[in-house]
């Protein structure tokens, strides 16, 4: 018997069914086992709290793009390499609402606004939230992610509307300062803290597959799963390998590895919308099957991300088609 939930769960948890107390050796434990064992176990916690045959769809747009201060080593947008993006400046509010309509006609129930900011100016957030006013009319979820925020600046986005907003670890403490120098570990904490006080649902989630090691990918797990509430929704990024970025040449991670990684995503935030975010263009269908049998239940759909290719709507279409799943409703379908 499958208990079937909506794919929203409200912003408050129920702390005495979810653990905030996992330790890295207990999480590595987990990697060890046995790759039945480990999807068995996903698999179950996954149906007990969701519908196994729906996924949530999400569409990304990228609002301010390029020119970024930031060095994260992954990124097309930093303004320390030449990746040969064209930057653009904040787009204007009737190209993101066409661009969120278009989406809610592919089944999007939540539009993703990305800006490469280190951190919003308070005039930056005027022009944002005009864009979060407009998308929230056409009735879809917002989320935005725009690097830092101080507390009054989430506080000034609650108060717009807005329902998420996403701010990424991307991966353990210890590997942190090898791929970003110009913010620190804790500087990524203040902002999830100021998220979270503000009442805004958390998106925060990670990248794997830049080169570090097993134990890194269970410290990103510990440390999203003992925030002091789980993120609401936990997008997992495979490394997309940007020409120009510094890590364009890393080794594939293997792909079993990426598999487990979203099962004991699913192990540790039981209630919690993985996301199988981006790399889904250079996975496999029996890849992605997997990704969702082991408890990821959220993409982004449509052809592109924020600069980067995503798979084409079409053979998104016919993957899901394949596999029987439903795409989720949105909350305001769901509550009619
Ligand atoms: N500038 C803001 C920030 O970094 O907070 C928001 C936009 S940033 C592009 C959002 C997230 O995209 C990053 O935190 C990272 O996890 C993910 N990302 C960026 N480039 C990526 C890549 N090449 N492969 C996978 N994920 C990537
Ligand atoms: C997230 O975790 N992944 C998305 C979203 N949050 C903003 C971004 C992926 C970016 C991939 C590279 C690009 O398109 O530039
Ligand atoms: Fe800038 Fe965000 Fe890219 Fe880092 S991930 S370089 S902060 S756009």
């Amino acid at each position: 018997m499958t208990t079937s939930s909506p794919l929203h769960h409200p912003i408050t948890e129920d702390h005495t069914a979810l653990r905030h107390d996992w330790s890295s050796p207990e999480v590595l434990r987990l990697f060890n086992q046995p790759f039945n064992d480990l999807l068995f176990t996903a698999h179950s916690i996954h149906r007990q709290h969701f519908d196994p045959n729906e996924v949530q769809i999400s569409t990304l747009l990228s609002i301010k793009t390029g020119a970024c201060p930031e060095d994260c080593k992954y990124c097309p947008q930093s303004v320390h390499y030449d990746t040969g993006l064209e930057r653009e400046r904040l787009l204007p509010v009737e190209e993101v609402v066409a661009a969120a309509n278009a989406a809610r006609e592919t089944g999007a129930t939540r539009f993703c606004m990305g800006a490469a900011w280190r951190q919003p100016t308070d005039r930056n957030l005027d022009k944002v939230i005009e864009l979060i006013t407009a998308v929230g009319e056409t009735g879809m979820e917002t989320c935005v992610t725009l690097g830092m925020l101080t507390d009054s600046q989430a506080v000034r986005l609650k108060d717009a509307g807005l329902d998420y907003y996403n701010h990424n670890l991307d991966t353990s403490p210890e590997f942190y300062p090898e791929v970003i120098k110009s913010r620190t570990y804790d500087d990524r904490l203040d902002t999830l803290k100021h998220v979270r006080d503000a009442g805004l649902n958390v998106c925060c989630g990670g990248i794997v597959g830049m080169g570090e090691s097993r134990s890194d990918r269970a410290g990103l797990l510990v440390e999203l799963a003992n925030l002091p509430t789980h993120p609401q929704s936990v997008p997992i990024n495979q490394l997309i390998r940007v020409a120009g970025t510094p890590l364009e040449t890393l080794e594939d991670l293997d792909e079993l590895e990426f598999v487990r990684t979203i099962a004991i995503a699913r192990i540790m935030m039981p209630h919690s919308v993985v996301r199988l975010s981006a790399g889904r263009a250079e996975m496999s269908d029996a890849k992605q099957a997997l990704c969702f049998f082991a408890g990821a239940n959220s993409i982004f759909y449509g052809e592109k991300l924020l600069t980067a290719d995503n798979p084409e709507a079409n053979s998104d279409q016919v993957l899901f088609e394949k596999l029987g799943i439903n795409r989720a409703k949105a909350v305001s379908d769901s509550a009619a």
